[in-house]
């Protein structure tokens, strides 16, 4: 039987912020479990996490960094740079491993990743007080999420599972089966669109999640890889690039990036006080507002994009 939360995870700050800097290759492995050794019961919880990472498909933490070794994003951009106005700074749980950011009727929508760890929540703008919230099982690492009429789909990471869950009561309904990574999911009212961390995304069946069309997304000829976090606004696919200060808007039909929101500012923000990637994107049609934050990030930044 799962867990609900109450107001948000109850593990400390400081061993998620290990886990995290674990996770991404920042630690070694000695050092983490000196820590959670420390801190008696969390030891146990580490070793536990870890267990069910080495269960899994492949180790994130192997993974994680094999898969990215080889991989860097080019810094140079060929589509312009769009404008935006910074609206609002809004609060985000700092212990959110976001992965999935969404938008639905004043709320917003959040998956959180990690093996052990991972959580959906949904709360209204102006507090980080859930109005739901569930723990995952530890075999889930959750990844992108979005809000489709009365239900919410979430990705998993190595599962290959796309979990249907009520909206409101974030319960699971049903699931579907997928081949590869799944890392962020958006849909624009009549398709679905994936991405799994290469150049590409995938758009895909509402009803059975079956690949429609493959998107290879390029600025200026060349393939933009690493794509992550998704969001539909306005038309076009906006994407985090990981580890990058940029969001691609990038065109549904040529796959060509049309602009580039630089939130490099909003990320050296959150990196000074110790958060991690930008990785969450909401879109609020009727006010036309990006919601923009990222892994363990303080804030939210709703902004306005400048008129192209
Ligand atoms: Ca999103």
């Amino acid at each position: 039987m799962r867990k609900k939360r109450g107001a948000g995870p109850s593990i400390p700050a400081d061993f998620i912020r290990l886990y995290h800097e674990f996770n991404e290759g920042e630690i070694s492995m000695n050092k983490f479990l000196k820590f959670a050794r420390s801190g008696s019961i969390y030891g146990f919880f580490a070793i536990s996490c870890l267990f069910t990472a080495f269960l899994s498909t492949c180790n994130p933490f192997i993974c994680t960094q094999s898969a990215y070794a080889n991989e860097s994003s080019d810094e140079i951009f060929s589509a312009g740079q769009r404008g935006f106005e910074l609206e609002e700074v809004l609060p985000h749980n700092e212990l959110l491993f976001t992965q999935g950011l969404s938008y639905f009727e004043g709320r917003l929508f959040e998956s959180s990743g990690l093996y052990g760890l991972s959580c959906l929540s949904s709360r209204i703008l102006y507090s980080t007080r859930p109005v739901q919230s569930i723990s995952l099982d530890p075999d889930v690492f959750a990844e992108g999420c979005t809000v489709l009429g009365d239900k919410l789909y979430l990705l998993t990471w190595k599962k290959h599972e796309l979990q249907i869950r009520d909206r409101e009561s974030l319960r699971l309904l049903e699931t579907r089966r997928y081949a590869g990574a799944g890392w962020g999911l958006t849909t624009d009212g009549r398709s679905f669109w994936q991405s799994n961390g290469s150049d590409s995304l995938f758009q895909r069946d509402i009803e059975n999640f079956r690949i429609k069309k493959r998107l290879r997304v390029t600025d200026g000829g060349k393939p933009v890889r690493l794509l992550n976090e998704l969001e539909w606004a306005e038309g076009v696919i906006l994407a985090n690039v990981w580890r990058s200060d940029r969001i691609a808007g990038i065109d549904p039909e040529s796959g060509r990036v049309l602009f580039w929101l630089n939130i490099g500012d909003f990320v050296r923000e959150e990196s000074a006080r110790g958060g991690g990637v930008a990785n969450g994107i909401a879109w609020n049609e009727k006010d036309g507002i990006v919601y923009v934050t990222g892994k363990r990030w303080k804030n939210v930044y709703a902004i306005k994009m400048d008129d192209e």
